[in-house]
């Protein structure tokens, strides 16, 4: 019998069969999976196996269905670990805001990063527009030619004051849809204001230092009346990159991938390599420098390459 993951906790798993029944579930023995380098086996968005024997009460999952794509991180804990965030997403919002707290860019480009990786197709939304007066205003009108010169939408929204709330609707309308961002952005306010029956979990963020403070502690699937799903997760506050080499990183900027195949070399790493096309970017300013300052950035984290 074949189910969807829901919930995860890491012991055990919300699960909804093809009837539409949600069961408890957990893993017994080994479990056949291709995935063993990451701390969690299963994660939301999983379709898993169910032991046709299992009873109700306690359903066990005795496989996981290969994933069309995921999105995973390194463990805050173990470097060598990582951890699949979701698993089988459309598309994915990322959260931010310019007060209260605030996003960075680097952090906003490594989730792009990770996302294009991924094949995860992202929307970047600003909450919490409300709180914008006119340095935070020009900061935003910046951010959106900075961010759609490089091929990405970008929206501002208030939940608070209800702006901007059906334009998202539309894009999660049949879709599966993961909900990210740093703690305190308005992820499950969002969720409530579009399913006031589910009613997660929120907390105040003034006064608040934002350290290890999560109100939202594991991601979860919700189902949308109209069709499509969103996957609420908890804060994040750093993002550490998997399985991507320097040689490779400037095909997860979009705007540079669209230019590298004109640089003289094509194992171009866009420094200070003679005919670079990407830099000639940059000077004429079709793409940006902050972009470009980002890539060098997340460069230096990453290693050589990924085979050695
Ligand atoms: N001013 C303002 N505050 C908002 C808005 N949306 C949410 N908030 C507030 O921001 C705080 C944090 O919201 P949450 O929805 O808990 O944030 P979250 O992203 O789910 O946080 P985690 O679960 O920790 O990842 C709450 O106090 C909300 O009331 C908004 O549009 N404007
Ligand atoms: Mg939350
Ligand atoms: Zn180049």
């Amino acid at each position: 019998m074949q189910a969807l993951v829901y919930k995860s906790t890491g012991n055990w798993y919300q699960v909804k069969d093809e009837q539409g029944k949600m069961f408890v579930a957990r893993i017994a023995g080994k479990l056949k999976t291709e995935d063993i380098t990451s701390s969690n086996p299963i994660a939301v968005g999983d379709f898993v196996e169910l032991k046709e024997e299992s009873d109700d009460e306690c359903k066990i999952i005795s496989s996981v269905k290969p994933r069309k794509n995921y999105i995973n991180r390194v463990s805050p804990h173990n470097k060598n670990q990582h951890i699949i965030i979701a698993a089988n997403l459309d598309q994915a919002i990322l959260f931010a805001t310019l007060k209260d707290p605030k996003t960075s860019l680097g952090f906003i480009d490594r989730f792009l990063v990770s996302s294009e990786a991924y094949h995860v197709p992202v929307i970047l939304v600003f909450n919490k527009c409300d709180l914008y007066k006119d340095k935070e205003r020009a900061q935003f009108e910046k951010i959106n030619a900075i961010y759609g010169a490089a091929g990405y939408s970008v929206m501002a929204i208030s939940v608070k004051e209800k702006i901007g709330i059906t334009e998202i609707q539309e894009i999660l309308k049949g879709k599966t849809t993961l909900f990210s961002g740093h703690s305190g952005v308005g992820k499950s306010s969002f969720l409530n204001e579009i399913l006031p029956t589910q009613n997660q979990k929120t907390k105040e963020v003034s006064n608040w230092s934002g350290k290890g403070m999560h109100t939202t502690t594991f991601a979860e699937m919700f189902d949308l009346p109209g069709g499509g799903k969103i996957i609420d997760t908890p804060g994040i506050r750093e993002l550490g990159l998997v399985d991507i080499s320097r040689e490779e990183l400037s095909h997860y900027f979009p705007e540079m991938l669209k230019t590298l195949n004109d640089c003289r070399f094509n194992n171009c790493q866009h420094l200070d390599e003679p005919g670079c096309a990407v830099k000639a970017a940059v000077e004429n300013h079709s793409i940006s420098m902050e972009r470009y300052m980002s890539y060098l950035t997340i460069r230096d984290t990453l290693p050589e390459n990924n085979w050695s």
